[in-house]
């Protein structure tokens, strides 16, 4: 089994979309680890997405993750990383196809949705910067 690290993101949460995200986040077979709703704060957003700090779009898409409530999670599966960015779908709603979520609760590149590690190093580093080993008891 594999984990995962996920967000529902604040233009999802705002729309009332999570709980459909959420049960479709069982209904592909996931186990959710770990959930809770955070309000994060632009310095909690800038450590989030430090890897993007050189970035011109850097100010703008941690203004938008800190501009609401999120709902961060750890979801469990077989081959989890790739499984939840197939569901997930492309980055940008445009691109996504038919089915996945992003094209359904996707508004732009930056309000897409969703978030998913994209390997095992930055779900392990994700996981940690928003649980504790204590959150995680499965
Ligand atoms: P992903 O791994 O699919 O989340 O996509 P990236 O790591 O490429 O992008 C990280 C976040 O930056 C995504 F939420 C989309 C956002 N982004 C922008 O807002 N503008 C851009 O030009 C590129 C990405």
């Amino acid at each position: 089994m594999e984990r995962t690290f996920a967000i529902i993101k604040p233009n999802a949460f705002a729309a009332g979309n999570a709980g459909k995200i959420i049960a479709r986040i069982y209904s592909e077979g996931f186990a959710i680890i770990g959930m809770k709703k955070l309000w994060l704060s632009k310095k909690e957003a800038e450590g989030f997405y430090y890897v993007h700090q050189e970035r011109p779009f850097f100010g703008e898409l941690t203004d938008f993750m800190s501009s609401g409530p999120c709902i961060v999670m750890v979801l469990e599966a077989d081959g989890a990383i790739k499984k939840w960015r197939e569901l997930m779908g492309a980055t940008n709603p445009a691109d996504a196809a038919e089915g996945t979520l992003r094209k359904e609760f996707g508004d732009s590149l930056e309000a897409n949705a969703t978030h998913g590690s994209d390997a095992p190093e930055t779900a392990a580093f994700e996981v940690s910067y928003f649980f504790s080993g204590l959150e995680l008891l499965a």
